[in-house]
């Protein structure tokens, strides 16, 4: 590693310490950039990657709400503006009790990248509240959205900074959200992404994310001459992003075998599809926090207590739950069985230990920044069709993701051979979504 990226990490992590998945959401990328800082010393000058790893602003506030009880709670909120070089910051609400500073900076930092992908003029910020919607009354989950709000309205707009969801956030909670904005502004605007079809939504954007990992799996497994027919495939977590993939994958002849949830996986042979993703949905509606209910409604179906999914021999890995879900020892385990392609859904959910032994192997491997970049460049199409005022068809919306995953795929194709690196989907990611950032930074003088 250079250098002069050696010393930036090394200032990231003491100026921001207790903050590992940011350090690691860095590391990621700096060390895909030796080579370009090589060909292009104006970066090391003008201190380009100093500038990339400081959030332009950061908004920590308090959220206090009532239960339904009368008891009061107070929860803390934030949003990570991280970098509006090449548009409006633009990112995804997480509502999750894990969720802290270090976490949603990790996210931000990695969604400007994201962004830059998609090609849309969107800029990269990240935000949400340690606050859990798990086992909340609907009016409990409003109160806590309106007061959210009542801050956030202050430093968000269509053409300043446009949340969309994440973990604990889909269509409920935006549109709580949404009617406490358009309350507090009196206008009516696409400052929100993933809102119901009725009020301003995009048709395709529930589904987005997840169908585009499988677009860009497909093209991932074409440069091999294979396809998702006939192969089985595991994935990860059972919210809005698996759901997404397991239609998708199944709609093109794959098996889906597994599902997970915070308490296991379950590992149905037969497949699951049809009704069986119509339970699946039911089970996340019904604000259980738990997978192992499938496996008692599907005969043949085992729950797995206490364990993740990579022990099961399948030809493609789709992890669509949280991040760092895929250890060192996962990633051998999956190296072993002969996985193929491993196509991340949710972000960051491979350690860095754990991709360098990938990298070492022959498996397929794009990162989630690249792969997952569907979500928020559907949330891209949406705010078009907002400000146009609009609406575009199911199929002509599909068919725009479609072709922006098989682009994203070729960028980091194309871009890692340029740069020396190969098939490599990491190094071909972290390049071409940097230097469209650090052009338009240069560009607009010292920012
Ligand atoms: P959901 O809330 O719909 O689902 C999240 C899933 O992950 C659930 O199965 C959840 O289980 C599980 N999960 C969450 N946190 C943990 C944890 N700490 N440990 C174990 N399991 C956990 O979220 P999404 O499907 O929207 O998001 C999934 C991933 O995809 C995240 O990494 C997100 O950042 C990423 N992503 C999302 C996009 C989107 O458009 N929504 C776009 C791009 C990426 P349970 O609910 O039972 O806790
Ligand atoms: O991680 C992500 O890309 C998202 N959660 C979606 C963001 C968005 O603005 O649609």
């Amino acid at each position: 590693m250079l250098e002069h990226v050696r010393q930036v990490l090394a200032e990231v992590k003491a100026k921001n310490p207790a903050e590992p998945e940011f350090h690691q959401a860095v590391e990621e990328v700096m060390e895909s950039l030796d080579v370009v800082l090589q060909k292009h010393p104006e970066y090391i000058s003008s201190n380009i990657l100093r500038r990339m790893v400081e959030p332009e602003r950061v908004i920590m506030f308090r959220v206090p709400w009532m239960d339904d009880q009368g008891e009061i709670h107070v929860n803390r909120g934030f949003r990570i503006e991280m970098n509006s070089a090449i548009g409006p910051y633009k990112g995804g609400l997480r509502f999750h009790p894990s969720v802290n500073l270090g976490i949603l900076k990790f996210l931000a930092f990695e969604q400007v990248f994201k962004n830059s992908l998609t090609t849309l003029p969107m800029g990269g910020g990240k935000g949400g509240s340690d606050f859990d919607p798990k086992g909340k009354s609907d009016y409990e989950v409003m109160r806590f959205c309106q007061s959210f709000m009542s801050e956030l309205f202050r430093h968000i707009g269509p053409n300043t900074d446009v949340p969309a969801g994440d973990i604990g956030v889909g269509g409920r909670e935006i549109g709580f959200l949404f009617g406490q904005y358009k309350r507090l502004r009196n206008e009516f605007t696409g400052v929100l992404t993933g809102k119901g079809i009725n009020w301003g939504g995009s048709l395709i954007r529930p589904e987005a994310t997840g169908f585009g990992v499988v677009y860009f799996a497909q093209e991932m497994l074409k440069t091999i001459g294979q396809s998702f027919d006939g192969k089985t495939v595991a994935v990860s977590g059972f919210g809005n992003v698996a759901w997404g993939a397991v239609q998708k994958a199944t709609e093109l002849g794959a098996k889906v075998v597994t599902l997970s949830g915070p308490d296991g996986f379950i590992y149905d042979k037969e497949g699951i599809s049809g009704e069986k993703i119509e339970y699946m949905l039911k089970l996340r509606a019904s604000n259980k926090d738990a997978v192992e209910d499938y496996a008692k409604e599907f005969k043949g179906a085992e729950f797995h207590a206490g364990k993740k999914p990579w022990g099961v021999k399948v030809d493609v890995a789709l992890p669509c739950a949280t991040q760092n879900e895929i250890l060192v020892d996962d990633a051998k385990e999956l190296v072993k069985n002969g996985c193929v392609c491993l196509c991340e859904g949710a972000n960051m959910p491979t350690h860095i230990d754990a991709y360098h032994i990938i990298r070492e192997s022959k498996m397929l491997y794009a990162p989630g920044k690249a792969s997952n970049a569907g979500g928020v460049a559907t949330s891209g199409l949406e705010m078009s069709q907002n400000s146009m005022r609009l609406p575009w068809s199911r199929d002509e919306v599909d068919q725009r993701l479609h072709e922006i995953m098989t682009r994203i795929h070729n960028t980091c194709i194309t871009t890692a051979e340029k740069y020396g690196a190969p098939g490599n989907y990491v190094d071909g990611a972290n390049i071409a979504g940097f230097l469209k950032v650090a052009d338009a930074m240069l560009d607009q003088g010292l920012v």
